[in-house]
Parts: structure tokens; sequence; C-alpha cells
């Protein structure tokens, strides 16, 4: 990010050398130049920051307040961005409120996903991960196991 600013600022200075003295002939195209540069600078901000960006839920399986059956499940939480699995988890929280972190099965960037036999009841799991920017990030998502 920080080359290409100060490959922007190259034209504006080879421009100001060229444009010559006089105050007024120089004055116009400095201000018209400033805003094309800070123009530039947008698709640039737009670019970098996705790729920075820290995790977030995208979607998940089960869904928030969803209602799932009994038995074995595949569990899936995709984010927005690449994560550090070895320093992400899962988490899920049992009726009787004890806590199970998960073993994460191996995956694609950006998706976490565990197995997990569910009894009924109101459960959560609760997902923290670590994304490539160095952020941490978190959250529940409440779900029911049918009877
Ligand atoms: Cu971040």
């Amino acid at each position: 990010m920080r080359g290409k600013v100060q490959a922007l600022d190259k034209p504006l200075h080879t421009t100001l050398h060229r444009v010559g003295c006089r105050p007024e002939d120089w004055f116009r195209p400095v201000i018209r130049l400033h805003r094309r540069r800070w123009l530039a600078l947008v698709p640039l901000a737009a670019w970098a920051r996705p790729a920075r960006a820290h995790a977030i839920l995208l979607d998940s399986t089960p869904a928030h307040q969803a209602r799932v059956s009994a038995g074995r499940h595949t569990l899936a939480f995709r984010f927005n961005a690449r994560i550090d699995r070895a320093r992400s988890r899962l988490t899920l929280i049992r009726p009787d409120r004890s806590h199970a972190v998960l073993a994460l099965l191996p995956g694609p960037d950006g998706v976490l996903s565990a197995e997990v036999a569910l009894s009924p009841g109101a459960h959560t799991l609760r997902w923290q991960v670590l994304a490539i920017d160095g952020h941490i990030t978190r959250g529940d998502v409440p779900f029911t196991v049918a009877d």
C-alpha cells in the first residue's frame, strides 16, 4: 500500500516542476491534481480493505436459531476471510451449560467444521477465530435440537 501511494505522488511533483513559478499558474492545477490523487486512492482503499478484514461469519450449519434433529451432525462455519485454524475454535455449549471444545475437521480456508453427536435441548455454538490480519472475532449461534 505504501509503495503505491508513493508512486501516485510522483506525477504530482513532475507536473509542479513543469507548470512554472507564477503562483496563478500552478495554484489551480495543484488543487485539481490533489483532488484527482484522492480519487485515485479510493479504489485502492476499497481493494485493500477486504484483504485485511478480520473474519465475519457469513453463514453456518446449523443456522442462527435453527431447529435440527438429534443425532450426528457436521457443523460448518463459513467466514469472509482466511483464518488461522490452529488459533481458532468451536465450542459447543450443551443444555446443561457444559462446554466442549470441538475437534476441527480439515477443510478449505475460511471454513471451520466439526462433527458432533447432538441430544435434544437448547444449544449454542461459540466460534472464535483469528483472521490473517491478526484480529480475533467471536460470536454465538444458538440452536435447538428437537426431541
Ligand atoms: Cu481485523
